[in-house]
């Protein structure tokens, strides 16, 4: 639970630290944040049995930050922060989330326009103050305008990434007491949407006094909203809100229906019972039998009600003539109707992954070794790994040349013959450049078994040229997949604008993949894109985006992303095996 929150305030030390110095102590914060934000053990339980010593064993964790995370989790803040933030005249966290905006940038801005927070900046780039500033292009303005709608239209949501180890926290403590029989996320988190308004969770007891009592006792709570026997309501400290909800067992299924939603898919599901002359509700699903006249007089003396379903959600769906729906896919675009006609996806499964596609080593910007992400890539139970270092021109990722590029190619193949139960394969993340050639020369992208490519720099394109810039680079021959396809981050930054379908269509063509983008911040492309591309029998590969081992696990991310776009197995090429996938793309 502390994990995140540690994170948070390393993030902010390092953004303090560059606003005053510039220096790259900041790194270290960033390092460790992006560690403990992606780690699934409680950073507590690491300290509270092997204390500093454990914390600095783990890997991107040093002296100073290890320190900090000790300071935390025995007093509950860390001095450091609360110092530069007593100190800091502008309110960073807020600023920095504005996309294009970093530290230095935000220096500037107070120097020059004593812009404190999103309202000073807001007022100065409406007045057209900022655009003749150092580091502020023309276009500037526009943007930050733009950057600070999208900040507001985010607040109150979580990255799916983050509520997840939230929830996976909290249900592993209920769970635990005997009073719980039966456990289950429910809401937009058990459909694994990618930003979550509050946490549901249902469970079955006959005890529902004691588990909402430890429930809103939880360290983690710090405000009640309501405590009753069925349904209890708190804030969670990173200012999440989570609902406990206490059902019957012969209702259990009902209920996980009923609160897992869509609201707009309930709404078709009921309509379809009703056509049946079938009553669903969060208790089950009733037959509805009209009463004789001489059978009592109650509020439903002409109604009698019979449960026919309720144990179980597929029980549910089955009652009213659906097979079951996987949760991704309740969101009322097609899947009733698809389930009425038998013609429900068979989803790619959360197992099905072979492979690792997109993965940084400390040869661009990467914290790890080359063999360390194979070893962990092996712990991960995947018979192969793309090294995707990034290659171009992009200083800020230290991308290799031809040169270094060919020299890791000789790295791989000494690194291959050691290693046993694991492939790496030879690839790059190439910069797709402005016109939409690629950064490296065709003759060293020919001896890579997989290239990406990728737009890093000038994102601000007309519809018309970043369609054609990229439809150049797909038609490359040495081009086997565009990774991150549309650009977006989540809640930071819009995708560019592209003409998708065009692009579908060059790629079906020219045989390349798109990329679904599993890191928790870009989780790109969005299911609408991932259900066009099954459709047009695009394939896809996912991919982590691996910086350091810590992000490997985001793979479920991408892979719950590929399935509320409604993608099978065969849509996914590293669910094949080693052979067949090298096969693919040769
Ligand atoms: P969120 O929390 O905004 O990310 O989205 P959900 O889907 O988790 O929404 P939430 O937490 O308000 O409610 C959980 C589920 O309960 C929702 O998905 C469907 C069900 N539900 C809640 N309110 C209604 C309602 O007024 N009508 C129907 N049909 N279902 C509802
Ligand atoms: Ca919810
Ligand atoms: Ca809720």
């Amino acid at each position: 639970m502390k994990n995140l929150e540690i994170a948070q305030i390393f993030y902010q030390i390092a953004e303090f630290i560059e606003m005053n110095e510039v220096s790259f102590r900041s790194r270290a914060y960033n390092k460790a944040a992006r560690v403990l934000e992606s780690m699934e053990i409680n950073i507590e339980e690491i300290y509270n049995q092997g204390g500093l010593k454990e914390l600095k064993k783990i890997s991107g964790i040093g002296q100073a930050t290890a320190q900090k995370i000790e300071e935390f989790i025995k007093t509950g803040k860390i001095k450091t922060y609360q110092k530069l933030k007593k100190e800091c005249p502008v309110d960073l966290e807020k600023l920095t989330a504005v996309e294009g905006l970093g530290a230095r940038k935000i220096k500037v801005l107070y120097k020059e326009l004593s812009i404190r927070n999103l309202k000073d900046l807001e007022k100065a780039a409406k007045t057209g103050k900022i655009g003749g500033l150092e580091g502020f292009g023309q276009k500037s303005e526009t943007n930050i305008l733009e950057a600070i709608e999208f900040v507001k239209a985010g607040q109150g949501r979580f990255p799916l990434g983050t509520a997840l180890s939230i929830i996976r926290q909290i249900i592993n403590k209920l769970e635990k007491l005997s009073e719980v029989k039966k456990i289950s996320s429910a809401g937009s988190l058990r459909r694994m949407k990618e930003t979550i308004g509050d946490l549901d969770i249902l469970v079955i007891s006959s005890q529902p006094k004691k588990v909402m009592n430890f429930f809103v006792k939880m360290p983690e709570v710090i405000k009640i909203w309501a405590q009753g026997l069925t349904k209890s309501s708190v804030r969670l400290k990173n200012g999440l809100d989570c609902d406990l909800r206490v059902v019957k067992k012969e209702s259990f299924g009902a209920a996980l229906q009923y609160f897992t939603g869509s609201k707009e898919h309930n709404i078709l599901v009921r309509k379809i019972a009703k056509k049946k002359k079938l009553k669903l509700n969060e208790y089950g699903v009733f037959l509805i039998k009209e009463k004789t006249p001489t059978q009592g007089r109650g509020p439903d003396h002409e109604m009698r009600r019979e449960r026919i379903a309720g144990k179980s959600e597929k029980e549910v769906y089955n009652a009213i003539g659906l097979p079951y729906i996987e949760p991704e896919l309740r969101t009322n675009t097609g899947e009733i109707e698809a389930a009425l006609n038998n013609k429900l996806p068979e989803l790619i499964g959360y197992k099905d992954i072979k492979g690792e596609t997109h993965s940084h080593s400390d040869w661009s910007d990467g914290d790890e070794k080359i063999e360390d992400l194979a070893k962990a890539a092996k712990k991960m139970g995947y018979q192969y790994i793309v090294l995707t270092d990034h290659a171009g021109f992009l200083k800020i990722t230290n991308a290799l040349d031809e040169k270094r590029l060919l020299k890791q190619m000789d790295e791989i193949d000494k690194i291959n013959k050691k290693l046993s139960g694991i492939k790496i394969i030879k690839g790059a993340e190439v910069d797709i450049k402005v016109d939409g050639s690629l950064a490296i020369k065709d003759e060293v992208l020919a001896k890579l078994d997989f290239v990406y490519g990728a737009i890093h720099s000038k994102f601000k394109m007309s519809k018309k040229d970043m369609t054609q810039r990229l439809i150049r680079a797909i038609e490359n021959p040495h081009l086997d997949a565009i990774a991150h396809p549309t650009g977006r981050m989540i809640q930071k930054r819009e995708e560019y604008l592209l003409d998708f379908e065009q692009i579908l269509k060059v790629a079906k063509k020219n045989r390349t993949a798109l990329e679904i983008n599993a890191h928790a911040k870009r989780l790109d492309l969005k299911d609408i894109y991932i259900r066009q591309a099954v459709e047009m029998s695009v394939k896809m590969v996912i991919g982590t985006d691996v910086h350091h081992l810590s992000y490997m696990p985001m793979m479920e991310l991408g892979i719950a992303q590929a399935r509320r776009g409604w993608a099978s197995k065969k849509d996914i090429l590293n669910t094949r095996s080693f052979i067949e996938f090298i096969k693919y793309f040769k």
